[in-house]
């Protein structure tokens, strides 16, 4: 008797606003390559709420049973989120992503950085391999709360406050797999970004939990970083980062910049993981919807594509991920090439070339 088919990976894809709309597409035809190539077995299940558009329709980003129809799926593809001309920004991000990450309970954001042969690097004299780490970013508190807010609204005496929350148990599962990370690699060192002079409460505790974490990894080099040095080191000095962990806020800004520092954040890719696999992860690419460029066809793919290698990797289709990255690689190192890399291709014919090389 023939084995069974295997059980497909359940992917729902959320496309969600701006340019999301357009590199899904493109992530779906490198997804379909791999499908056919390697076999992946791979149920793709559309959703177009998660959107701006879905709130201008209903008054809500996502739908009252949204969790119930993401039960069952192994992972979430995402494109962007955010259309600031109809819904502030705030209540986009509240009512859909920052949803997906507290109630999936995706404590890692892994973002990866790296600088490809091929692409300009900003930064005079860097070659590939200069620039590879990894920004592990805490991803379910920190300086991420709705905690707070105002007092004498409107008037002379009008106050804001604006709580930021560390727990230990979120603290130390973030730094744990942030060592974890750094012990698998070969430098075998972390970096920790902090603001202990200046924020004098919170960030003194987090330092004295990377102390205290650091015990169980003795043999990783630890160097912490204001966050303000640590910023100018990324464009001066990229070559001496191998893992870096850091809060929420922090970490979201470092990993914007650290993408900059290699040509352009269309190449940024993202990881919101839950690794204990009790809820789906969510693949996004790091950059947001990018209003002032949608509608022109000219967005960069790769970002969007690798997020989608970041999921069957994690997905344990290691071979189809290697396949998607080498594509990438190639199509980095020949062209073509969107505006963004110094080209003139479009969105669709860059996500084509991607594809014909897997
Ligand atoms: N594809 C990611 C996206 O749409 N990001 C919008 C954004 O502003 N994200 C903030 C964050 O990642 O915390």
């Amino acid at each position: 008797m023939p084995a069974p088919a295997p059980r497909p990976h359940r992917i729902a894809v959320i496309p969600g606003d701006g340019i999301g709309k357009e590199v899904m597409p493109e992530a779906l035809r490198a997804l379909d390559a791999v499908q056919r190539k390697f076999g992946v077995p791979l149920e793709l299940v559309p959703i177009d709420w998660a959107s701006c558009d879905h709130y201008a329709k209903t008054g809500e980003m996502m739908p009252p049973d949204w969790k119930n129809q993401l039960s069952g799926m192994d992972a979430i593809l995402f494109g962007a989120v955010g259309w600031p001309a109809t819904v502030p920004d705030h209540v986009s991000l509240w009512g859909s992503l920052l949803k997906f990450r507290r109630e999936f309970d995706q404590y890692i954001n892994l973002r990866p950085v790296r600088l490809f042969d091929g692409v300009p690097c900003p930064l005079a004299g860097r070659k590939p391999g200069d620039i590879d780490f990894l920004v592990v970013r805490e991803n379910t508190e920190g300086e991420y709360t709705n905690l707070g807010g105002v007092m004498y609204a409107g008037t002379e005496r009008e106050i804001v406050l604006q709580e930021t929350v560390m727990s230990r148990h979120g603290t130390d599962r973030v730094l744990k797999f942030a060592f974890e990370q750094a012990a698998a690699r070969p430098r075998q060192k972390l970096d920790v970004a902090t603001k202990s002079n200046g924020i004098a409460i919170s960030m003194p505790w987090w330092d004295g939990r990377a102390d205290a974490m650091h015990a169980n990894y003795p043999q990783i080099a630890v160097e912490k970083h204001h966050i303000d040095i640590l910023c100018a080191r990324f464009v001066l000095q990229p070559q001496r980062f191998d893992v870096v962990v850091a809060s929420n806020l922090f970490g979201d800004i470092l990993s914007d910049l650290g993408p900059a520092c290699t040509g352009t954040i269309g190449l940024a890719p993202s990881a919101n993981l839950n690794p204990e696999r009790a809820f789906p992860s969510l693949f996004e690419p790091v950059h947001g919807s990018a209003p002032d460029i949608y509608g022109q066809g000219i967005a960069n793919p790769v970002a969007m594509v690798w997020s989608a290698a970041l999921m069957l990797q994690f997905l344990g289709e290691q071979a189809a991920h290697d396949a998607m990255l080498a594509a990438i690689e190639q199509v980095l190192a020949q062209g073509p090439r969107t505006r963004d890399l110094g080209g003139q291709a479009s969105t669709a014919e860059m996500g084509a070339a991607i594809a014909e090389r897997i």
